[in-house]
Formats: structure tokens, C-alpha cells, sequence
């Protein structure tokens, strides 16, 4: 299986808005989805958004048990249609944002409906770590990341950290 290069900050694509799937995209979707798993797995991350591989359309995977028995959630065009008022604090991660951690708050529970491969719809209600791990992929697909929640001073300072390691790389933003 080809593993996929993640793009990380200040990368564009990160900030773009992604488009729809629409029928005409099933058989490169279908191909991309295993892709993006096994890219994630690799990482190791337990979500991945298809915008963190350079593709802008609306398409996420999630498995919060890489390691033991893998039970991956291949997400299509997903919605958040219901959350909960309270919320909940949880440190997170990205891997577009490598080694920068922080405390983000977002509602506790979430209701997501979403196509699978098939085209089936599907609908989860998720609390816990996978309604943060649902959250932070679906803002990936609007351009959205985590460190959006954040202090300005605190993403400053990471965003500053990021473009210098672009430039030391030699691909400034
Ligand atoms: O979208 C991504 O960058 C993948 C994240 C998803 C994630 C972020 C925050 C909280 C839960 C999931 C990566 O999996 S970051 C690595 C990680 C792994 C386990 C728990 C938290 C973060
Ligand atoms: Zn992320």
C-alpha cells in the first residue's frame, strides 16, 4: 500500500476549504480511503483528514485503536448535525503540527452523519475521544485546525515555530 506524504503548516492546502464527493469521485475516494488508513497507522495518528495529504475533498478516517484490534471509520462528506452544550477539555495533537500539543475545549458530544464507501448514509453519536478525534478531522475539511482555538500568543508562537522549520527545509510558506 502507497503511504501518502502528510503536509504540515504553513502549507495552504491546510487552510483550504474542501469540496463535496460527489459521485464521479467514488473510484478515486475508494482508492484514497485504504491510502489515508495506512498512511495514518504509520504515523501513527488515530485520524486523518484527506486535505493532510493534498486532497481537497471531503473524506476522513479514524481508528482510535490502531494497535490492538484495528476498527476503522472511513467518513464521507461528514456534518456535525448535533452537539452537546456542555463541553470538555482535551489536549490535542495534529499530524500536519508535529510535536505541538494543547489543550483544546469542544463540545463534549457530538452527533455526525456521513456516507461510507458504499454511499450508504451512517450516522454516529460519539462522546469521549472520539467525538474530539470527529471534531478535529471535520474542521480539517473546512481549513480549520487546532491550533485556531488557541490564544493568539499560543499559535503565534507555534505558527512561528512551524514557518522556521519550513524554511529550513526550503519550503517557506
Ligand atoms: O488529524 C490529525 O492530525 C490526526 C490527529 C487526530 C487527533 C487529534 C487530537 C485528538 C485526537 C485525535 C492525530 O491522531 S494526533 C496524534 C494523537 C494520537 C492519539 C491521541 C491524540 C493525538
Ligand atoms: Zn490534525
Amino acid at each position: 500500500m502507497d503511504l501518502l506524504p502528510i503536509l504540515t503548516v504553513p502549507d495552504p492546502r491546510l487552510r483550504a476549504r474542501a469540496k463535496p464527493v460527489t459521485a464521479a469521485d467514488t473510484d478515486r475516494v475508494r482508492d484514497l480511503a485504504p491510502q489515508m488508513l495506512a498512511t495514518m497507522y504509520k504515523a501513527p495518528g488515530i485520524g486523518l483528514a484527506a486535505p493532510q495529504v493534498g486532497v481537497l475533498l471531503r473524506v476522513a478516517v479514524i481508528d482510535l485503536h490502531p494497535d490492538d484490534k484495528p476498527d476503522p471509520i472511513i467518513l464521507v462528506n461528514p456534518e456535525i448535525v448535533a452537539e452537546s452544550s456542555e463541553r470538555a477539555v482535551r489536549e490535542e495533537g495534529c499530524l500536519s503540527l508535529p510535536g505541538h500539543y494543547a489543550d483544546v475545549e469542544r463540545p463534549a458530544r457530538v452527533k455526525v452523519r456521513f456516507q461510507d464507501l458504499t454511499g450508504a448514509k451512517r450516522e454516529i453519536e460519539a462522546d469521549a475521544l472520539l467525538a474530539t478525534c470527529l471534531q478535529h478531522e471535520i474542521d480539517h475539511l473546512d481549513g480549520v485546525l487546532f491550533i485556531d482555538y488557541l490564544s493568539a500568543l499560543k499559535r503565534n508562537m507555534i505558527l512561528r515555530k512551524m514557518n522556521k522549520e519550513a524554511r529550513l527545509r526550503g519550503n517557506p510558506a
